[in-house]
């Protein structure tokens, strides 16, 4: 039996794709060698050394699979199969992928492209791949049972079609659905357009992710698969903040970002410091009629956006998923709220029955990275991220847009903590204290009420397990 090492070769993208004339005509009807990833670095982009020229794709703590020219046809080779994805530093998750990672590699090609890709098994159960949101015929469209027979264990499917319209796409399994994309089976497809497009501008930076959510209990390493809503760990290419790299441009770079998302739930995407547009969905660019300022986007399950803005301030911008809850790692959320309540002392009370209690909305969630409360092995702090200014109490969904003057074309490497020039950045104010006096007004409604005098509400919901 040849062993996976034999069988896999780990390669450096680096090197580039791998060129049609130096393989023999032998190995050319021999499956290409699949490439392997295992850093969950983010990898430069891998400019096209064979097929027509396009200007590659960034995928966030993620990487772009080399290909093969075969007679004019672009051959990649998909290996399905289990993985160790590192979701942030001291934190490894067992998942499902593809030639090495969760999410796999990002596919690119170029409109009018013939593409063969050769899907390889290697999970302990059948699978298939559907190409979201391709124009391809019926039978590559890898729904198993409906458009072809699902692909065994250990066995090696080929689908063939022409990427027929730019845009930015998904691939994900259709066999046994909700457990292999629960356990992080996915990946990036972005075709890029042949010739100059109306709707499609050059850009200096195009980035990718997807948005992916995973049930891992504290101190485990599997995901859960039977968990409908409830996941908690929002994560972007199976990394969670502080694990999520930043998008480093340069100023007045014209950048885009191309986001999918294959997870349970919608995420407003929200950036700081500037405005975008909406330039393409899952049906391509949108046009330019349709098209409006906006600083937050939904994206809704199973669909892509593509935002496109001039990054024209300098600074390290906040980049994130607007629901509060996807901004934070896993713990326990049947917390109670004691906000306005004087807790004082009670902490220490509770912690002679709770050793790990802690009491929110009195410190802020800093109290997870200063108290450093006992977590188990294998876990990140539920929000954390230590910032120039102390810790940014955020987990999940959140990265920072970096912009800088003297950032090198081509260079995506990070720059560091921006530094503000004197007299911007928010202070103390240090003069003489006011009075807090309460306005008559306040808190009354629109009128009067008709009789009755004030009432307090006291009542504290019953908690129940909610969606997202
Ligand atoms: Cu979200």
């Amino acid at each position: 039996m040849t062993s996976r090492r034999d069988f896999l070769r780990t390669v450096s993208i680096a090197g580039g794709a791998v060129a049609a004339g130096t393989v023999s005509k032998v190995a050319m009807a021999a499956l290409p060698e699949p490439v392997i990833q295992t850093a969950p670095d983010t990898m430069p982009p891998l400019f096209p050394g064979t097929g027509r020229p396009y200007n590659p794709v960034v995928t966030l703590n993620g990487w772009t699979l080399p290909w093969r020219m075969n007679k004019g046809v672009k051959e990649f080779h998909l290996v399905a199969e289990p993985v160790v994805r590192e979701m942030a530093p001291g934190f490894k998750a067992h998942l499902w992928g593809y030639n090495g990672q969760s999410p796999g590699p990002t596919i690119e090609v170029v409109e009018g492209d013939r593409v063969r890709i050769f899907v390889t098994n290697r999970l302990p159960e059948h699978t298939s791949i559907h190409w979201h949101g391709q124009r391809l015929p019926n039978g590559m469209d890898g729904v198993a049972g409906l458009n072809q027979p699902a692909i065994p264990a250990g066995k090696t499917f080929v689908y063939e079609f022409v990427a027929r319209r730019p845009g930015t796409f998904m691939y994900h399994p259709h066999a046994d659905e909700m457990v292999q994309m629960a356990m992080g089976m996915m990946g990036f497809w972005v075709t890029h357009p042949k010739t100059k497009h109306p709707l499609i501008d050059e850009v200096n930076r195009d980035f990718c992710f997807l948005l992916n959510a995973y049930d891992i209990d504290p101190g485990a390493y599997t995901p859960k698969i039977m968990t409908m809503l409830d996941f908690n760990l929002w994560s972007w290419n199976s990394r969670i903040f502080p694990g999520i790299d930043s998008l480093n441009v340069r100023l007045n770079d014209k950048v885009r970002i191309r986001v999918g998302n294959l997870t349970m739930t919608n995420h407003p995407i929200h950036l700081h410091g500037h405005e975008f547009l909406v330039t393409g969905t899952d049906g391509g660019p949108t046009p330019k009629s349709t098209r409006w300022y906006e600083v937050t986007t939904d994206v809704a399950v199973g669909q892509m956006r593509q935002i496109e803005f001039l990054a024209d301030e300098e600074g390290d911008w906040a980049f994130h998923c607007h629901k509060s809850h996807h901004t934070m790692n896993a713990m326990g959320h049947d917390v109670p709220t004691l906000i306005g309540v004087d807790h004082r002392g009670m902490a220490k009370k509770i912690n002679k029955l709770i050793p790990d209690y802690m009491v929110m909305g009195e410190r802020g969630m800093a109290d997870m990275t200063e108290m450093e409360m006992p977590i188990p092995d294998n876990t990140v702090p539920m929000m954390t991220g230590q910032g120039p200014f102390g810790s940014v109490e955020m987990g999940g969904m959140f990265s920072m847009l970096k912009v800088r003057r003297d950032q090198k074309p081509g260079d995506y490497s990070n720059p560091g903590w921006f530094r503000h020039p004197p007299g911007t950045v928010a202070h103390e104010y240090k003069g003489p204290a006011l009075d807090a006096t309460r306005s008559k007004a306040a808190g009354s409604a629109a009128m009067p009420r008709a009789r009755g005098g004030d009432v307090e509400v006291q009542v504290r919901k019953p908690s129940a397990k909610s969606g997202h």
